[in-house]
Formats: C-alpha cells, structure tokens, sequence
C-alpha cells in the first residue's frame, strides 16, 4: 500500500487517490503509487473506468523540480504514463487547483480531463528554462492547434478552467467542491455509453491544418523575438512544437526529447530552476522562530499620494485591504486617487478587469488630508520626499497620532531606517518596506529590518509581502540596502569606463546583449538625468547634461537624442563633454573594447558588492541577493542573477578580473575563491 496513494472502488469505477503535499509532484513515492494503482485497476476485470484525483490544494502541480539533475529513480514519468495510456479502460483526470508542468501532461495521458471552475492547467516549463517534456509539446498541440499551443507553452501561463474547456483542454466543468462526486459520474456515463478509451495521441484533426506551414513559426519567432532574446526554451518549444505538425507521434516524441534534454544539459536550466527555489527561500528569515506572533493587518495608512504612495496603495487594493490614502493639500490626494482610477480603468479596457472590479478597488481607498486619521490603522507607510529631516518629522507625529501596536514603515530607498525609527518612541515597530517603481508592478520588496526593529514586526511584514503579492527580500540597513546598492557598481563603472574609450551606446550595447532590458545609459536617458543621482562631488557628464537642461527622453535627450518617435542616436554633446572631462582628468581613450570585457568592467563590481552585502549580514543569503538583482533590475533570470553567474563564470575568474581593475576584492570572495568554495552551488 503506497503512503500517499489510496485506491477505492465506487461501483466499478476505481478511484485513485493521491496526497503527497505540498503540491502533489510528481516525485518518486508519487510515480509509485501511480504505478500501483493502475496496475491494479488494469488487472482488475470489475473496475470498468478509472478516475483519478488529487487530495490537498491541488491536482499534480508537475515533476518534482528538486529530483531535476539527480538520476531518476524508477518508475519514470514516461513508465507511469505509459501504463495509464496503453489501458483499456476509460480513464478521467479529475482536476483542482493547478494542474501544471507534468500534472497537465499526466491529464493529457488520460481519455477525459474534468475540472472545478477554480482549477487552472498550464504547461509552465519555459520559466524553468525547460519544455514539457513528457508529451506536452506532441498533446497539447493535438488538442488546441498549433498556434494556440505556442502561446501556452512560450508564456508558461496557467489558463482558468472556464478557458481551458472552451479550448478543448478540459472535456467538463465539474461543480466547485463536488469534483469527485461529478468526475465518478462522468466516468460511469462514459461506461455506460460502451465509450472506448481515446488517446489524446491518436488524435491528428487540429495539427493536420498546420502539416507544412513553416511560416507558422517563423512568424511567431518574428513576433517575439525581442521578449524571447538571450533565453533558450522559447525557441526549443517552437521546434518541439513544429515537430508535433510535421512528424508522426511516435518520432515527434524523440524530438521533444532531444530538446528537453538540450535544455536540462544548459546553464540556462540550473539558473532558472535555482531561481525557482530562491524566489521561495527568501520568505524563510533563520533566527525568527517560525512560531512569531504575526501582527494582523486588516487597514493601511499611506502618506504620499505621488507615483509611490498609489502604487503601493494599488497593492493593498488588489489584495482587498482597506487603505487610508493621505496628502496635504487636496489638490495633490484628488490627483494621486485620479491616477489610481486610470491605472485600473486602463487595465479594464484591456479586458483583465471588470468596471465592478474597478469600483470595488476605489470603494477601498479613503483619501484624507492630515495625519490624525491614520490614528487607528494597523500598519502605516509614509512616501513621502526622501529627505531625512521630512521623514523624522513624519515618524514623530505618527508616533504620537498611531495607536499602540500600529507598524509604522517607511518607504525609504536608501535612508538610514535606524535613524528614522529614533524619531519615535516605538523603534521596534518600525520597519522598512522598500517598493521598487512602478510600485504596483514590480514584484520585489525590500523588507529592511533596523537594529531595534520586532521579530513579530519582521515576521508580519514578510508574510505581508506576499500577500500583496511581492517577493520579499530581508536586509538590514546600509545605504541602498540590496539591490540599489550593488547595482549602483554597475552605474559608477559605466560612468568612468566610458572615459576610457568605449562609448555610451557601445557600453549600453554590451549590456543589452547580455540580457539586460537596456544599457545603463539608456537607462539614466529614461528614468531622468536629474533623478538619478549617487551624490558625486565632482564635476560629471550628467551633471553638465543637466546643467544644459538635458534631462534626457523626458526633455532634450541625455546621452542620446531622440526624434519624435523617441528613437535614440548617440548625442554628439554628451561626447563632447566626455571627451572634455576626460581630458581633464588627464585619462587616454583606449578606443573601444571587446564587450566581454565591458560586461566583466561593470558587472564583477556588482559581484563584488554582492559578497560585501553578504559578509556584512546585510543580506541573509546569496539567493537573495539574485533574487533581489533579478527582481529589482531584471538582471536576466537565465544567467541567474550576480552570484549564480559569478559561479557560473568560476570565483577566482572574478577576483582576478577584479585586481586587474584595481578594485579590491571583498574578503568573503576572496576566500570562497581560494576555497574552491561556490555562492550558489551548494
Ligand atoms: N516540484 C517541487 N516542489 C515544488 C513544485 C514542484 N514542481 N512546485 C511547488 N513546489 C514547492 C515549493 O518549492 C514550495 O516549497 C511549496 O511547494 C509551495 O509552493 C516533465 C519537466 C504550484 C502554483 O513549474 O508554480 O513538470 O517553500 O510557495 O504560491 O514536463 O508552486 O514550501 O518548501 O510556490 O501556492 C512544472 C511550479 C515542473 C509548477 C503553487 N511545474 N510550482 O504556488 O506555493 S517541471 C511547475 C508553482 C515539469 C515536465 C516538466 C507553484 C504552484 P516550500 P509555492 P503557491
């Protein structure tokens, strides 16, 4: 008798079982019990269809990601499904909750799919770097289309039970809470229509229309070129995909499984299954006893109604948590709660809201002027000016407005949170909630944890974050804390690289190519020359742009000009200073550079800085720091963030590559490289 299998029989409709939580994967005891119970209703001549379910939240939520790299243990996937498939018998996957990965791929194997309409199914593989490689890729297609397919498998995006049946994914919508009861049902009809098994496999209808078109995909790989760049499952998927019109079952299942295995091979692969788990370790803070009483948090106070304040307000709307929005002049909360409506009737008009859903989010927000009515909120966030002496003075009226057990946030991106917290009476209820722009889409949030800071207040706001759906990631307090500061080493190199030789557009080029979203210049050139400031004294190209009112795209242009379609050519003023300062720091142009070695030049002093954040205990662990730099700056996943891919490249490459610059590697790097010792290996 399998641990987490249970095999019943309902008048003759054998009834398999399995609990294995937390997600049902399909890890070995799983594939077990899978294989024991249908070999068991197979042989059995009184069981006349099969019905198989999921107990806890959800129906198999995939292969087991931490038996991925390791030998797999008998009985395979492919063993297990082969049973399922080649029986006699009917059988009907009964889905909840998420159906994903090899969950979904397990439901293709069966005859009927049937689900809750709160039930999703998806084939998610591509943001682990991988394909379904368990037939998805030759199924799916069979059943959906050839287009359809490739939207599903490329996104990896879960689809809604109610979408899936129209898609023919799922063959029935059972009623919520009655799945087995209707799933049992189902199957008892079919075997008493005589119905035979059919196999998703057999089937040829929707991928026969697609038999010799490559165009099909040379189209799709045009359309998502750019949202596919420097990743590599994406276009194993096409292939795979391709395969699934242009062979017959059997040799398209060879395909899939020269390409899964292409992936699995890759680094691209280990970074993104890495990240995988990082994303969900960063919740876990070691020296908080997991029994820390969480703070209840059913009301929110937010000061500062600019781009910040109603973004991190749009955050608690969506999760259904009242906020009370306040400014000090009307004027500034009318136009703060207007930007709040627009934001979610934009979203409506794209169809991923309802005008209700708006309404009930609005109904939400009470805008206020002054601080007293925030008098009996249990958690309050103040954005306001990031000016130390306007958040002391925040703090201090709180102090003296909040009720007792209120937790008071600040919002601050690289302020001194200990600081601010002796504002008040109460530092050990003062934290950190550190959002990144745009506030109610960036999914990072810094939670910065001060010298006087609660472990219950820690605890809250970490469990806090993901209720608000953000990924928190713990830091103590520095200038920048995580993510701003190691990725201001990136900013502060391409500001003195580039009196070196290579220019603004061949620095940006470099980092683009490495997979960033864009060059650090395009970057200051979008956010703003006068917004983005690390306090140089000395004189600097953005601050003479500046000075000239070049602001960048927002007025001017910066490094770059722009036309009126805001494409971007190198701006012959921003080299003119550069070549002016240059000069005057008495630094020879060495010409350009090989752009390996303007993405070492800018990103080993973010390794660099990585490791600091790490040996001072800034950062609990290097995951995090991934983590944060992937969230926070869209440092591309498939390299899997700084400390990963300073793994990748090998630690004494780093340290070397780093003296040669002239930058002292930090000690914790130093002595992990000469250990042989890895970040993020284990
Ligand atoms: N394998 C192992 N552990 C998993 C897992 C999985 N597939 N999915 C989740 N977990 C763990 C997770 O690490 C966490 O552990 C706990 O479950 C709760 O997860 C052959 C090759 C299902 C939507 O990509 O999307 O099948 O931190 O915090 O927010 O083609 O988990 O508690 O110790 O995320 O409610 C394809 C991945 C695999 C689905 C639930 N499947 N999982 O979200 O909980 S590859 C996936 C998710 C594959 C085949 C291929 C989500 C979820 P801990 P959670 P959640």
């Amino acid at each position: 008798m399998s641990n987490v299998g249970t095999f019943t029989v309902e008048d003759g409709i054998g009834v398999i079982s399995i609990d294995s939580p937390p997600v049902n994967a399909l890890g070995i005891n799983v594939r077990r019990a899978l294989d024991e119970g249908f070999r068991k209703f197979t042989a059995d001549d009184s069981i006349k269809a099969i019905v198989l379910i999921c107990g806890g939240r959800t129906f198999f939520a995939g292969a087991d990601i931490s038996e991925f790299g390791k030998p797999m243990q008998e009985p395979g996937l492919a063993d297990v499904f082969d049973i399922i498939e080649n029986g006699t018998k009917p059988v009907v996957a009964a889905i909840h909750g998420t159906a994903l990965g090899g969950g979904y791929e397990l439901a293709l194997i069966c005859n009927y799919r049937i689900a809750v309409p709160s039930a999703k199914v998806g084939l998610p593989e591509v943001n682990l770097g991988l394909l379904p490689g368990a037939g998805g890729t030759q199924r799916l297609p069979r059943i959906v289309g050839v287009e359809t397919a490739l939207q599903i498998m490329t996104t990896g995006a879960p689809v809604p039970a109610k979408k899936a049946f129209e898609l023919g994914m799922i063959d029935a919508l059972a009623e919520e809470g009655k799945l087995k009861e209707d799933a049992v049902a189902f199957a008892r009809k079919l075997v008493a229509e005589g119905k035979k098994p059919v196999r998703v496999r057999d089937r040829q209808d929707k991928v026969e229309p697609s038999r010799g078109h490559p165009e099909i995909y040379d189209a799709f790989r045009a359309k998502n070129a750019r949202a596919f760049r420097g990743f590599k499952a994406p276009w194993n998927i096409i292939k795979a995909i391709e395969a699934s019109a242009e062979l017959d079952f059997d040799a398209g299942m060879v395909r899939e499984g020269e390409l899964f295995r292409d992936l699995m091979e890759g680094t691209e692969a280990l970074a993104q299954r890495t990240y995988f788990f990082a994303e969900r370790e960063t919740a876990k803070v070691p020296d908080v006893p997991a029994d820390t009483p969480i703070i209840p948090v059913k009301s929110v106070g937010i000061i500062g109604a600019g781009t910040m304040g109603g973004g991190i307000t749009m955050n608690f709307l969506n999760a259904g948590i009242p906020v009370t929005l306040v400014e000090m002049t009307q004027e500034a909360l009318d136009r703060g709660v207007g930007v709040i409506r627009k934001n979610y009737e934009n979203t409506a008009k794209k169809g991923r809201m309802t005008a209700e859903q708006v309404e009930q989010r609005m109904a939400l927000v009470t805008p206020v002027l002054g601080l007293e009515a925030l008098a009996n909120v249990d958690l309050v966030i103040e954005a306001v000016f990031e000016e130390m002496g306007v958040k002391k003075d925040v703090f201090g009226k709180l102090d003296k407005i909040c009720k007792q057990g209120a937790i008071l946030a600040s919002n601050t991106s690289f302020l001194d949170l200990d600081e601010i917290a002796a504002a008040t009476s109460r530092p050990e209820w003062v934290v950190g909630l550190h959002f990144f722009s745009p506030a109610n889409v960036m999914r990072l949030l810094e939670v910065v944890r001060g010298a006087k800071t609660s472990n219950s207040v820690v605890s809250t706001a970490m469990k806090l974050a993901k209720t608000i759906s953000k990924v928190p990631v713990l830091s103590r307090v520095c200038n920048g804390f995580i993510a701003n500061r190691i990725m201001s080493q990136r900013g502060r190199q391409s500001d003195a690289l580039v009196f070196e030789g290579p220019t603004p557009a061949e620095i940006d080029k470099a980092i683009y190519d490495y997979g960033f979203a864009m060059g650090p210049f395009q970057m200051i050139d979008l956010v703003g020359l006068d917004v983005i400031g690390r306090g140089e004294t000395e004189r600097t190209v953005r601050g003479d742009l500046v000075k000239m009112d070049r602001l960048g795209q927002k007025k001017n242009g910066g490094y770059y000009d722009y036309d009126e379609k805001r494409n971007a050519t190198p701006s012959p003023i921003a080299a003119g200073l550069i070549a002016d300062i240059a000069k005057s720091k008495g630094i020879n142009s060495s010409g350009s550079i090989p752009a390996d070695e303007i993405v070492a030049r800018l990103l080993y002093p973010v390794v660099n800085e990585g490791a600091k954040v790490l040996e001072e205990g800034i950062a609990i662990r290097a995951s995090d720091v991934d983590v944060a730099a992937i969230l926070g700056y869209g440092w591309p996943v498939y390299t899997g963030g700084p400390m990963f891919w300073a793994d990748t490249i090998g630690l004494p490459k780093i340290v070397a590559g780093l003296e040669a610059m002239g930058i002292e590697p930090s000690k914790l790097l130093k002595s992990m490289a000469a250990e042989g010792k890895t970040f993020t290996r284990g």
